[in-house]
Protein backbone atom coordinates (compact mmCIF):
# COMPACT_ATOMS: atom_id res chain seq x y z
CA UNK A 1 0.00 0.00 0.00
CA UNK A 2 1.47 3.46 -0.28
CA UNK A 3 1.97 5.45 2.04
CA UNK A 4 0.73 8.43 0.87
CA UNK A 5 -2.81 7.00 1.55
CA UNK A 6 -4.29 8.53 4.73
CA UNK A 7 -3.39 5.23 6.89
CA UNK A 8 -0.36 6.90 8.98
CA UNK A 9 -2.57 9.98 9.14
CA UNK A 10 -6.15 9.17 10.58
CA UNK A 11 -3.88 6.25 12.98
CA UNK A 12 -5.99 6.81 16.43
CA UNK A 13 -3.88 9.53 18.68
CA UNK A 14 -1.93 6.33 21.20
CA UNK A 15 -0.76 4.98 18.29
CA UNK A 16 0.56 7.84 16.91
CA UNK A 17 2.36 8.62 20.14
CA UNK A 18 3.77 5.11 20.25
CA UNK A 19 5.10 5.34 17.08
CA UNK A 20 6.90 8.56 17.62
CA UNK A 21 8.30 7.19 20.93
CA UNK A 22 10.11 4.45 18.89
CA UNK A 23 11.34 6.52 16.52
CA UNK A 24 12.81 9.07 18.77
CA UNK A 25 14.50 6.30 21.06
CA UNK A 26 15.59 4.84 17.84
CA UNK A 27 17.13 8.36 16.67
CA UNK A 28 18.10 9.44 19.96
CA UNK A 29 20.44 6.53 20.46
CA UNK A 30 21.88 6.79 16.74
CA UNK A 31 23.00 10.16 17.39
CA UNK A 32 24.41 9.76 20.68
CA UNK A 33 26.50 7.44 19.17
CA UNK A 34 27.24 9.20 15.56
CA UNK A 35 27.12 13.35 16.20
CA UNK A 36 29.75 14.66 18.50
CA UNK A 37 27.37 17.57 19.07
CA UNK A 38 24.80 15.84 20.39
CA UNK A 39 26.65 13.98 22.02
CA UNK A 40 28.23 16.54 23.91
CA UNK A 41 25.18 18.20 25.04
CA UNK A 42 23.12 15.33 25.87
CA UNK A 43 26.25 14.16 28.49
CA UNK A 44 26.19 18.08 29.87
CA UNK A 45 22.13 17.82 30.33
CA UNK A 46 23.30 14.72 32.01
CA UNK A 47 21.09 12.58 29.75
CA UNK A 48 21.87 8.87 28.43
CA UNK A 49 19.65 7.41 25.42
CA UNK A 50 18.07 4.94 27.99
CA UNK A 51 16.33 7.86 30.19
CA UNK A 52 13.91 8.62 26.98
CA UNK A 53 11.42 6.47 28.23
CA UNK A 54 8.09 8.33 27.25
CA UNK A 55 7.14 11.06 25.32
CA UNK A 56 7.62 13.71 27.82
CA UNK A 57 11.08 12.86 28.31
CA UNK A 58 12.04 14.55 25.12
CA UNK A 59 11.41 17.64 27.48
CA UNK A 60 14.43 17.23 29.20
CA UNK A 61 16.78 17.44 25.84
CA UNK A 62 18.74 20.25 24.82
CA UNK A 63 17.38 22.77 22.38
CA UNK A 64 19.22 22.42 18.72
CA UNK A 65 19.53 26.32 17.06
CA UNK A 66 20.79 27.39 14.22
CA UNK A 67 23.69 28.58 15.70
CA UNK A 68 24.84 25.04 16.24
CA UNK A 69 24.09 24.06 12.87
CA UNK A 70 26.85 27.23 11.87
CA UNK A 71 29.01 25.91 14.62
CA UNK A 72 29.37 22.41 12.61
CA UNK A 73 29.39 23.78 8.99
CA UNK A 74 29.58 22.21 6.85
CA UNK A 75 29.06 18.27 7.84
CA UNK A 76 29.62 17.89 10.94
CA UNK A 77 26.45 17.64 12.29
CA UNK A 78 25.36 14.55 9.75
CA UNK A 79 25.21 11.08 11.43
CA UNK A 80 26.02 9.10 8.94
CA UNK A 81 29.32 9.09 6.56
CA UNK A 82 29.69 10.85 3.39
CA UNK A 83 29.63 7.79 1.28
CA UNK A 84 25.57 7.26 2.38
CA UNK A 85 24.94 11.00 1.39
CA UNK A 86 23.12 11.60 -2.07
CA UNK A 87 21.86 15.09 -1.43
CA UNK A 88 23.08 18.26 0.20
CA UNK A 89 20.64 21.64 0.33
CA UNK A 90 21.64 24.74 2.11
CA UNK A 91 19.43 27.69 3.06
CA UNK A 92 21.19 30.95 2.21
CA UNK A 93 20.14 32.92 5.18
CA UNK A 94 20.53 36.71 5.49
CA UNK A 95 24.31 36.56 7.83
CA UNK A 96 26.80 34.54 7.61
CA UNK A 97 27.29 30.97 6.60
CA UNK A 98 24.81 28.82 4.96
CA UNK A 99 23.25 26.21 7.04
CA UNK A 100 23.14 22.58 5.20
CA UNK A 101 21.90 19.82 5.17
CA UNK A 102 22.07 15.90 3.83
CA UNK A 103 20.10 12.72 2.95
CA UNK A 104 20.49 9.81 2.59
CA UNK A 105 18.75 7.54 -0.76
CA UNK A 106 15.97 6.83 2.18
CA UNK A 107 15.99 10.51 3.09
CA UNK A 108 14.94 11.65 -0.16
CA UNK A 109 12.08 8.51 -0.25
CA UNK A 110 10.72 9.96 2.46
CA UNK A 111 10.68 13.34 1.89
CA UNK A 112 8.78 12.09 -1.45
CA UNK A 113 6.73 10.58 -0.18
CA UNK A 114 5.73 12.90 2.45
CA UNK A 115 5.50 15.75 -0.42
CA UNK A 116 3.75 13.01 -2.36
CA UNK A 117 1.26 13.08 0.55
CA UNK A 118 1.26 16.75 1.28
CA UNK A 119 -0.11 17.50 -2.38
CA UNK A 120 -3.00 14.66 -1.80
CA UNK A 121 -4.50 16.09 1.22
CA UNK A 122 -4.29 19.68 -1.26
CA UNK A 123 -6.65 17.30 -3.45
CA UNK A 124 -4.33 16.45 -6.24
CA UNK A 125 -4.39 12.97 -7.92
CA UNK A 126 -2.11 10.96 -10.45
CA UNK A 127 -4.41 12.89 -13.06
CA UNK A 128 -3.25 15.96 -12.63
CA UNK A 129 -0.37 18.48 -13.99
CA UNK A 130 1.62 20.21 -11.52
CA UNK A 131 3.38 23.57 -13.07
CA UNK A 132 6.24 23.83 -10.48
CA UNK A 133 7.47 27.35 -9.71
CA UNK A 134 9.24 26.80 -6.28
CA UNK A 135 13.21 27.88 -7.33
CA UNK A 136 14.80 24.90 -8.31
CA UNK A 137 18.73 24.63 -6.39
CA UNK A 138 20.00 24.39 -3.16
CA UNK A 139 16.94 25.94 -1.89
CA UNK A 140 14.31 22.57 -1.09
CA UNK A 141 11.28 23.94 -2.32
CA UNK A 142 11.84 23.20 -6.44
CA UNK A 143 13.10 19.77 -5.86
CA UNK A 144 11.18 18.73 -2.76
CA UNK A 145 7.97 19.38 -4.65
CA UNK A 146 9.20 17.96 -8.02
CA UNK A 147 9.85 14.45 -6.45
CA UNK A 148 6.92 14.21 -4.07
CA UNK A 149 4.69 15.05 -7.15
CA UNK A 150 6.34 12.29 -9.64
CA UNK A 151 5.95 9.71 -6.24
CA UNK A 152 2.03 10.74 -6.42
CA UNK A 153 2.19 10.08 -10.05
CA UNK A 154 1.73 13.60 -11.65
CA UNK A 155 2.81 15.08 -14.59
CA UNK A 156 5.59 17.98 -13.17
CA UNK A 157 6.39 20.96 -15.15
CA UNK A 158 9.71 21.77 -13.69
CA UNK A 159 9.90 25.55 -14.52
CA UNK A 160 11.19 26.82 -11.34
CA UNK A 161 11.01 31.12 -10.62
CA UNK A 162 11.50 33.51 -12.87
CA UNK A 163 11.32 33.63 -17.13
CA UNK A 164 7.44 34.64 -15.98
CA UNK A 165 6.13 35.70 -19.74
CA UNK A 166 7.06 31.98 -20.52
CA UNK A 167 5.77 30.72 -17.50
CA UNK A 168 2.06 31.93 -18.36
CA UNK A 169 2.39 30.64 -22.04
CA UNK A 170 3.28 27.38 -20.43
CA UNK A 171 0.28 27.12 -18.34
CA UNK A 172 -1.99 28.01 -21.27
CA UNK A 173 -0.55 25.77 -23.77
CA UNK A 174 0.21 22.60 -21.28
CA UNK A 175 -2.66 22.97 -18.85
CA UNK A 176 -1.30 22.71 -15.71
CA UNK A 177 -3.54 21.87 -13.39
CA UNK A 178 -2.02 22.40 -9.94
CA UNK A 179 0.30 24.87 -9.01
CA UNK A 180 3.53 25.36 -6.75
CA UNK A 181 5.39 28.21 -5.52
CA UNK A 182 5.94 31.35 -2.87
CA UNK A 183 3.00 33.05 -2.55
CA UNK A 184 4.78 36.21 -3.55
CA UNK A 185 5.75 35.58 -6.56
CA UNK A 186 2.45 33.75 -7.69
CA UNK A 187 1.05 38.10 -7.17
CA UNK A 188 3.78 39.03 -9.28
CA UNK A 189 2.68 36.42 -12.12
CA UNK A 190 -0.70 37.24 -11.88
CA UNK A 191 0.19 40.69 -12.48
CA UNK A 192 2.33 39.83 -15.81
CA UNK A 193 -0.71 37.36 -16.85
CA UNK A 194 -3.09 40.65 -16.32
CA UNK A 195 -0.72 43.13 -18.62
CA UNK A 196 -0.73 39.70 -21.17
CA UNK A 197 -4.32 39.85 -21.30
CA UNK A 198 -4.56 36.13 -20.13
CA UNK A 199 -7.47 35.57 -17.46
CA UNK A 200 -6.86 32.77 -14.77
CA UNK A 201 -10.42 31.80 -15.77
CA UNK A 202 -9.17 30.34 -19.09
CA UNK A 203 -6.50 28.39 -17.35
CA UNK A 204 -7.17 25.19 -15.88
CA UNK A 205 -5.84 25.51 -12.14
CA UNK A 206 -7.38 23.83 -9.11
CA UNK A 207 -5.33 24.27 -6.21
CA UNK A 208 -2.43 26.30 -5.54
CA UNK A 209 0.03 24.70 -2.84
CA UNK A 210 2.08 27.84 -1.47
CA UNK A 211 4.75 28.70 1.19
CA UNK A 212 7.76 29.17 2.27
CA UNK A 213 7.24 32.22 3.37
CA UNK A 214 4.31 33.99 5.78
CA UNK A 215 0.72 35.14 3.88
CA UNK A 216 -2.25 35.99 5.59
CA UNK A 217 -5.50 34.99 5.08
CA UNK A 218 -6.52 38.39 3.43
CA UNK A 219 -4.04 37.36 0.81
CA UNK A 220 -5.60 34.01 0.50
CA UNK A 221 -9.01 35.35 -0.56
CA UNK A 222 -6.79 37.89 -2.88
CA UNK A 223 -5.72 35.09 -4.50
CA UNK A 224 -7.74 32.97 -5.25
CA UNK A 225 -10.29 35.58 -6.30
CA UNK A 226 -7.77 36.45 -8.71
CA UNK A 227 -6.53 32.83 -9.98
CA UNK A 228 -9.65 31.04 -9.70
CA UNK A 229 -7.84 28.21 -7.39
CA UNK A 230 -8.15 26.75 -3.74
CA UNK A 231 -4.98 28.23 -2.25
CA UNK A 232 -3.67 25.71 0.15
CA UNK A 233 -0.59 26.69 2.65
CA UNK A 234 2.62 24.19 3.12
CA UNK A 235 5.14 24.88 5.59
CA UNK A 236 8.61 23.52 5.73
CA UNK A 237 12.16 24.44 6.72
CA UNK A 238 15.72 22.50 4.85
CA UNK A 239 16.80 21.92 8.55
CA UNK A 240 13.89 19.64 9.31
CA UNK A 241 13.78 18.55 5.58
CA UNK A 242 12.13 21.09 3.64
CA UNK A 243 8.45 21.17 2.36
CA UNK A 244 6.53 18.94 3.49
CA UNK A 245 6.64 19.03 7.22
CA UNK A 246 3.11 19.90 7.44
CA UNK A 247 0.07 20.76 4.96
CA UNK A 248 -3.13 22.44 5.01
CA UNK A 249 -5.95 19.57 4.17
CA UNK A 250 -8.06 21.22 1.38
CA UNK A 251 -10.98 19.97 3.14
CA UNK A 252 -10.86 22.78 5.76
CA UNK A 253 -7.85 24.59 4.89
CA UNK A 254 -7.73 25.85 8.81
CA UNK A 255 -4.29 25.15 10.15
CA UNK A 256 -1.34 22.81 8.70
CA UNK A 257 -1.29 19.29 9.58
CA UNK A 258 2.48 18.38 10.88
CA UNK A 259 3.03 14.58 9.52
CA UNK A 260 3.68 13.48 12.97
CA UNK A 261 4.89 9.92 11.99
CA UNK A 262 7.86 11.76 11.06
CA UNK A 263 8.14 14.73 13.17
CA UNK A 264 7.11 16.36 16.76
CA UNK A 265 6.05 19.55 17.37
CA UNK A 266 6.52 21.53 20.42
CA UNK A 267 5.48 25.46 21.25
CA UNK A 268 7.78 27.05 23.50
CA UNK A 269 7.90 29.93 24.90
CA UNK A 270 10.67 32.19 23.24
CA UNK A 271 12.05 33.65 25.75
CA UNK A 272 12.09 31.03 28.97
CA UNK A 273 11.90 28.14 26.48
CA UNK A 274 9.01 26.88 28.64
CA UNK A 275 6.54 24.51 27.13
CA UNK A 276 3.48 26.72 26.29
CA UNK A 277 0.18 24.21 26.22
CA UNK A 278 -1.90 24.02 22.57
CA UNK A 279 -3.37 26.66 21.56
CA UNK A 280 -1.03 29.43 23.28
CA UNK A 281 1.33 31.15 20.79
CA UNK A 282 4.89 30.79 20.86
CA UNK A 283 7.75 29.40 19.01
CA UNK A 284 7.45 25.82 17.16
CA UNK A 285 10.35 23.80 17.97
CA UNK A 286 10.44 20.45 15.94
CA UNK A 287 12.65 16.92 16.08
CA UNK A 288 12.90 14.76 13.48
CA UNK A 289 12.24 11.02 13.79
CA UNK A 290 13.20 9.18 10.84
CA UNK A 291 15.70 11.28 8.99
CA UNK A 292 19.07 9.35 8.43
CA UNK A 293 21.59 11.81 7.30
CA UNK A 294 20.20 15.07 9.41
CA UNK A 295 18.64 14.35 12.14
CA UNK A 296 17.61 17.03 14.05
CA UNK A 297 16.16 17.86 17.69
CA UNK A 298 14.35 20.51 19.13
CA UNK A 299 14.71 22.62 16.72
CA UNK A 300 14.20 26.22 16.97
CA UNK A 301 12.36 27.19 14.16
CA UNK A 302 12.23 31.02 15.39
CA UNK A 303 8.52 30.54 13.04
CA UNK A 304 5.79 32.20 15.39
CA UNK A 305 2.24 30.18 15.74
CA UNK A 306 0.02 28.05 17.75
CA UNK A 307 -0.93 24.16 18.02
CA UNK A 308 -4.65 23.23 17.38
CA UNK A 309 -5.53 19.38 18.04
CA UNK A 310 -9.62 19.42 17.56
CA UNK A 311 -10.31 16.97 15.26
CA UNK A 312 -10.75 17.90 11.42
CA UNK A 313 -13.13 17.10 8.84
CA UNK A 314 -10.69 15.57 6.60
CA UNK A 315 -10.31 12.63 9.32
CA UNK A 316 -6.09 13.33 9.96
CA UNK A 317 -5.61 12.72 13.49
CA UNK A 318 -2.50 14.44 12.95
CA UNK A 319 -2.06 17.69 15.18
CA UNK A 320 -2.23 21.11 13.20
CA UNK A 321 -0.13 24.38 13.51
CA UNK A 322 -1.68 27.23 13.02
CA UNK A 323 -0.71 29.57 10.02
CA UNK A 324 2.77 31.29 11.15
CA UNK A 325 2.58 34.49 12.10
CA UNK A 326 6.43 35.38 10.99
CA UNK A 327 9.69 34.91 12.22
CA UNK A 328 10.99 36.32 15.98
CA UNK A 329 13.77 37.73 14.01
CA UNK A 330 11.66 39.51 11.45
CA UNK A 331 9.48 41.00 14.44
CA UNK A 332 9.89 44.61 13.98
CA UNK A 333 9.95 46.50 17.57
CA UNK A 334 8.96 50.10 16.64
CA UNK A 335 9.21 51.50 19.68
CA UNK A 336 8.53 49.16 21.71
CA UNK A 337 5.65 47.92 20.04
CA UNK A 338 6.23 44.45 18.62
CA UNK A 339 4.86 44.04 15.16
CA UNK A 340 4.94 41.60 12.46
CA UNK A 341 4.79 42.46 8.40
CA UNK A 342 1.83 39.96 8.37
CA UNK A 343 0.35 41.51 10.54
CA UNK A 344 0.68 45.17 8.29
CA UNK A 345 -0.69 43.33 5.21
CA UNK A 346 -3.26 41.69 6.46
CA UNK A 347 -4.42 45.96 7.28
CA UNK A 348 -3.17 46.61 3.61
CA UNK A 349 -5.39 43.78 2.16
CA UNK A 350 -8.38 45.11 3.89
CA UNK A 351 -8.03 48.45 2.12
CA UNK A 352 -9.81 48.97 -0.93
CA UNK A 353 -7.90 50.16 -4.04
CA UNK A 354 -4.58 48.78 -2.24
CA UNK A 355 -2.75 46.42 -4.14
CA UNK A 356 -1.18 42.96 -2.54
CA UNK A 357 2.74 45.00 -2.65
CA UNK A 358 4.15 46.57 -0.11
CA UNK A 359 7.62 46.89 1.90
CA UNK A 360 8.18 48.32 5.14
CA UNK A 361 10.89 50.56 5.44
CA UNK A 362 12.41 50.94 9.59
CA UNK A 363 14.88 53.71 10.28
CA UNK A 364 16.52 55.58 13.47
CA UNK A 365 16.23 59.03 12.99
CA UNK A 366 17.25 61.26 16.07
CA UNK A 367 17.19 58.12 17.87
CA UNK A 368 14.06 57.20 17.48
CA UNK A 369 12.02 54.40 15.46
CA UNK A 370 10.04 55.04 12.64
CA UNK A 371 8.51 52.73 10.75
CA UNK A 372 7.42 53.82 6.67
CA UNK A 373 4.90 51.35 4.65
CA UNK A 374 5.38 51.78 1.16
CA UNK A 375 2.42 50.40 -0.85
CA UNK A 376 1.22 50.38 -4.09
CA UNK A 377 -2.27 51.53 -5.21
CA UNK A 378 -4.84 50.92 -8.37
CA UNK A 379 -3.30 52.57 -10.86
CA UNK A 380 -7.06 54.58 -10.97
CA UNK A 381 -6.63 55.57 -7.61
CA UNK A 382 -3.53 57.26 -8.32
CA UNK A 383 -4.48 59.65 -10.89
CA UNK A 384 -6.49 61.50 -7.90
CA UNK A 385 -6.32 64.87 -6.26
CA UNK A 386 -3.34 64.80 -3.59
CA UNK A 387 -6.07 65.16 -0.88
CA UNK A 388 -7.96 61.95 -1.63
CA UNK A 389 -4.20 60.24 -1.48
CA UNK A 390 -3.43 62.18 1.88
CA UNK A 391 -6.42 61.21 3.42
CA UNK A 392 -6.03 57.25 2.52
CA UNK A 393 -2.53 57.24 3.68
CA UNK A 394 -4.38 58.23 6.95
CA UNK A 395 -7.03 56.34 6.90
CA UNK A 396 -4.28 53.12 6.50
CA UNK A 397 -2.09 54.45 9.04
CA UNK A 398 -5.02 55.07 11.81
CA UNK A 399 -5.73 51.62 11.23
CA UNK A 400 -2.81 50.05 11.53
CA UNK A 401 -2.18 52.07 14.90
CA UNK A 402 -5.51 51.16 15.96
CA UNK A 403 -5.17 47.40 15.67
CA UNK A 404 -1.59 47.10 16.73
CA UNK A 405 -0.88 50.06 17.95
CA UNK A 406 2.36 50.89 16.52
CA UNK A 407 2.97 54.59 14.72
CA UNK A 408 3.54 54.37 10.30
CA UNK A 409 3.58 56.55 8.32
CA UNK A 410 1.71 55.24 4.90
CA UNK A 411 3.22 56.01 1.89
CA UNK A 412 0.86 55.39 -1.09
CA UNK A 413 3.05 54.88 -4.67
CA UNK A 414 2.52 54.66 -8.29
CA UNK A 415 1.64 50.90 -8.91
CA UNK A 416 5.00 48.35 -10.24
CA UNK A 417 7.18 50.52 -8.22
CA UNK A 418 8.14 48.17 -5.34
CA UNK A 419 10.42 45.26 -6.35
CA UNK A 420 8.41 42.12 -7.07
CA UNK A 421 9.85 38.44 -5.77
CA UNK A 422 11.03 35.84 -7.82
CA UNK A 423 11.06 33.65 -4.78
CA UNK A 424 11.39 34.83 -1.44
CA UNK A 425 9.81 38.42 -1.25
CA UNK A 426 11.21 40.58 0.74
CA UNK A 427 8.96 42.85 2.88
CA UNK A 428 11.19 45.05 5.09
CA UNK A 429 14.06 47.23 5.03
CA UNK A 430 15.57 47.48 7.95
CA UNK A 431 18.08 50.17 7.59
CA UNK A 432 19.05 50.31 11.46
CA UNK A 433 20.96 47.04 10.75
CA UNK A 434 23.30 49.10 8.02
O1 LIG B 1 11.13 27.57 2.76
C1 LIG B 1 10.95 25.16 2.55
C2 LIG B 1 9.69 25.31 1.82
C3 LIG B 1 9.70 25.29 0.44
C4 LIG B 1 8.49 25.40 2.50
C5 LIG B 1 8.51 25.38 -0.25
C6 LIG B 1 7.27 25.49 1.81
C7 LIG B 1 7.29 25.48 0.43
P1 LIG B 1 13.80 27.38 4.06
O2 LIG B 1 14.29 28.12 2.88
O3 LIG B 1 14.79 26.68 4.93
O4 LIG B 1 12.78 26.28 3.65
O5 LIG B 1 12.99 28.43 4.93
C8 LIG B 1 12.27 28.02 6.05
O6 LIG B 1 10.60 29.73 5.70
O7 LIG B 1 11.41 28.66 9.01
C9 LIG B 1 9.65 29.88 7.84
O8 LIG B 1 10.19 31.04 8.45
C10 LIG B 1 9.42 30.16 6.38
N1 LIG B 1 8.26 29.40 5.89
C11 LIG B 1 8.24 28.26 5.18
N2 LIG B 1 6.96 27.91 4.88
C12 LIG B 1 6.16 28.84 5.45
C13 LIG B 1 4.75 29.05 5.51
C14 LIG B 1 11.61 26.48 2.98
N3 LIG B 1 3.88 28.26 4.90
C15 LIG B 1 11.53 29.19 6.65
N4 LIG B 1 4.30 30.12 6.22
C16 LIG B 1 10.68 28.76 7.82
C17 LIG B 1 5.16 30.97 6.84
C18 LIG B 1 6.98 29.80 6.10
N5 LIG B 1 6.48 30.84 6.79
Amino acid sequence: MPIYNKSFETMPRKEIEALQLKRLQSTIERIYATVPFYKTSFDKAGIKPEDIKSLNDLQRLPFTAKKDLRDNYPYDMFAVPMEKVVRIHASSGTTGKPTVVGYTQNDINTWAQLMARSFSAAGATSRDILHNAFGYGLFTGGIGAHYGAEKLGMAVIPVSGGNTKRQITIMQDFKPTILSATPSYILHLAEIAEEMGVDFKDLHFKAGIFGAEPWTENMRAELESKLHLKAIDIYGLSEVMGPGVSIECHEEQKGLHVFEDHFIVEIIDPKTGDILPHGETGELVFTSITKEAFPIIRYRTKDITSLNCAPCTCGRTHIRMNKPSGRSDDMLIIRGVNVFPSQIESVLMETKGILPHYQLVVDRIKNLDTLTVKVEIDEKLFSDDIKSLQAMETHISDNIKEHYGVSAKVMLVEPKTIQRSQGKAVRVIDNRKL
